[in-house]
């Protein structure tokens, strides 16, 4: 096992990942800007390195700066997090010619996923559903109307090396092809230096699932269940819980055997999720993620796996101490993403932390790096705590969950908690009865 790891991020993630460690014996390396002194994740650190100015580009995406971190540190391991350089294969790569762990993927796999018509073109041949579409990238407008008129409109457009969200056009109908197809193209090139795009039919009211996947280097593979993260506002998921009300005990397996086999066939190592949309019944392939997601405590919860210790023990060689009849399903939990922002206009609002008060008691999580008196820097994401609970069914999770949010104080900052307060005691989402485009039109009627 690795006796220091250095932990390449900042906020709750650093400080998850620390528990893991600490938990597990090992030493922990932080490395923060100038602008996180001060942060929850440097003062819990064993060891604490400055790698840069605040600019996230200068500091936490610096590779050099992290390299030389770890090794002045004598780490044997690097650990991600989410974000920054976490889906970086050159990252990876780099660590490695260090002579150090990459607490992760290989890179290639992260190379593989990042290639979106590559990843999709993979996953199809391992046997996953994908949404219908083109055969590989698409060229010229002419093609893209070829296919566009066997798969039927609507259609989107998608960038090779987008995902995410980002450089996505959609096409009601022929007329607008033309314009959305050279729309894309150009976006992407200029903003991925990329212009590869692929098409494939629009599904216009899917639920966003994802299925989470463990892997070891010796081919063992379990799926841990799905994530419902259709609550969205440009692309930034609000609340996600697991498991989904969308799906049957069938269905999960289905998919989740489905997901299994192909991250074994593909040969991939460490966590994984594997993105779908579900529409009338049906799975459709969008996107691999290769790193921790921000939302994987609700999957921690119902599954009682420790999700960034496996990630570390898979790395340090390890195999998997249990098989996919080992994991069992418990209960029901959501995760709520408290931002730094106004609860209506979403602007980022950061600024210090006054009275502080957590909430807790049975099956409430908070993973946030905030405290009384910190002050939240304006140069990085706006999530400052996540609030996570768990209930022996989705109902009592509900109550549970209302509970906890009027429990929790942050004074002296605007934040999301109203808005989730709102979100919990809605009959639409008591009834788990929503789709990705739900929040946008629930925030509409607001301004209305
Ligand atoms: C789609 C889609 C509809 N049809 N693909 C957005 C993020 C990226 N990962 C894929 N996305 C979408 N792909 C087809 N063929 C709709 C979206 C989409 C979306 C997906 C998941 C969660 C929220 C979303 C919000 C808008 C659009």
């Amino acid at each position: 096992m690795f006796d220091k790891v250095l932990i390449a991020n900042r906020g709750e993630i650093a400080l998850r990942i620390q528990r893991a460690c600490r938990e597990m014996g090992i030493k922990t390396v932080a490395v923060h800007s100038t602008a996180d002194e001060s942060a929850m994740h440097v003062r819990l650190a064993d060891e604490a390195v400055c790698i840069g100015p605040p600019a996230a580009k200068d500091s936490y995406l610096n590779i050099a700066a992290i390299l030389t971190a770890a090794k002045i540190s004598g780490a044997d391991a690097i650990h991600p997090g989410y974000g920054f350089l976490s889906e970086n294969a050159k990252f990876a790569h780099m660590v490695e010619e260090h002579g150090l762990v990459f607490i992760g993927p290989s890179h290639e796999h992260i190379t593989l996923m990042g290639d979106k018509i590559a990843a999709k073109e993979a996953a199809m041949k391992a046997g996953i559903p994908v949404v219908p579409g083109s055969d590989g990238g698409v060229a010229t407008y002419e093609d893209a109307k070829v296919v566009a008129k066997k798969i039927g409109y609507p259609v989107i457009i998608k960038a090779t090396a987008g995902g995410g969200g980002r450089g996505m056009k959609m096409a009601p109908d022929e007329a607008s092809l033309e314009t959305a197809f050279r729309t894309a193209r150009a976006e992407a090139e200029s903003a991925f230096g990329n212009g590869d795009v692929y098409i494939e039919k629009f599904l216009t009211k899917p639920r966003h699932i994802e299925i989470q996947v463990l892997a070891d280097s010796f081919g063992n593979v379990v799926h841990l269940g799905e994530r419902d993260c259709s609550l969205q506002r440009r692309h930034q998921k609000v609340l996600e819980e697991a498991p989904s009300p969308a799906l049957n005990a069938e269905q999960r397996t289905k998919i989740g055997t489905i997901a299994a086999d192909a991250i074994r066939k593909i040969g991939y190592r460490s966590a994984g999720t594997i993105e779908f949309l579900f529409e009338d019944g049906e799975f459709y392939f969008i996107e691999m993620n290769t790193r921790l997601q921000v939302e994987h405590p609700v999957t921690e919860m119902i599954t009682r796996i420790d999700l960034v210790r496996e990630m570390i023990r898979i790395a340090a060689g390890a195999p998997l101490g249990y098989t996919q009849d080992d994991v069992k399903f418990i209960g029901h939990a959501i995760e709520c993403r408290i931002n730094a922002e106004d609860p209506v206009t979403f602007m980022p609002c950061p600024g210090q932390v006054g009275l502080y008060h957590t909430p807790g008691g049975l099956g409430v999580r908070v993973d946030s790096g905030l405290y009384s008196g910190y002050k939240v820097p304006s140069n990085y994401d706006s999530m400052i705590a996540k609030l996570i609970v768990h209930g022996t069914n989705r109902n009592e999770c509900l109550m549970r969950l209302r509970r906890a949010l009027d429990e929790y104080v942050i004074d002296g900052l605007k934040t999301t908690i109203p808005l989730h307060q709102r979100l919990v005691s809605n009959a639409d989402i008591v009834n788990g009865d929503y789709d990705i485009h739900w929040l946008e039109h629930f925030m509409k009627e607001d301004e209305a």
